[in-house]
């Protein structure tokens, strides 16, 4: 049975597909946007989002469980450090991204699109941008010489960060110059090319 990801364009499921074409996984990708929800696809998920990814009894819904996976599953044993204190740091930048630099993005997007229109508030948009700025000076302080998200080479963790972001250039946040090159770098990899050109990006 063929694996496949659910998801749609550069939402964080894009993060998954880039994931799995890092890791030479073969997999098919399904495109979702609010039109094309169908019944089977409300079975598998129940709140209506993406990502998520399927292969055979598998069923992961979470975007960096489905990175972790594919990294994982990979030939390439680099994508995730076996070193127990290099893992450590892995952990910790990824455990970073996903509570502290992506939430205040997602309190933006929630509030501009994402929730029942009566449960907007503009409100919420100065505190998330404070948020956000303080996520970025905690990770300035995080990355060493800001190569990569983990020592020297390239991990999942710089799949989950760089299309952090990316979300965040696209919601038009005040990113440092230094995390535009690094995202640039990132992005410039031709299995994030290959993800870009199955969304149609
Ligand atoms: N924690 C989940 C979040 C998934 C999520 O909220 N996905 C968004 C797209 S980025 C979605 O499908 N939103 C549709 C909605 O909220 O109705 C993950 O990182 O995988």
């Amino acid at each position: 049975m063929t694996a496949i990801l659910y998801g749609n364009g550069q939402s964080r499921s894009f993060r998954c597909l880039w994931a799995l074409n890092e890791a030479n996984i073969p997999f098919e990708y399904q495109g979702i946007d609010r039109e094309s929800i169908s019944e089977a696809f409300i079975k598998l998920s129940p709140h209506m989002k993406v990502p998520i990814f399927t292969s055979q009894d598998l069923h992961i819904s979470e975007s960096a469980a489905i990175v972790n996976y594919a990294g994982n599953l990979s030939q390439d044993r680099s994508l995730i450090p076996a070193d127990v204190a290099v893992r450590a740091q892995y952990d910790d930048i990824c455990y970073f991204v996903m509570t502290e630099l992506e939430q205040p993005l997602w309190t933006i997007g929630k509030h501009r699109f994402a929730l029942p229109e009566e449960y907007r508030h503009e409100v919420m948009f100065d505190t998330a941008t404070f948020e956000f700025d303080k996520a970025q000076q905690a990770l300035a302080f995080k990355l060493d010489d800001g190569n990569f998200a983990v020592g020297d080479t390239f991990t999942m963790a710089d799949v989950l960060l760089a299309h952090t972001l990316n979300w965040a250039e696209r919601f038009k946040m005040n990113l440092e110059p230094a995390f535009f090159d690094y995202r640039d770098r990132m992005y410039a990899r031709p299995a994030c090319q290959q993800s870009l050109r199955q969304i149609g990006a």
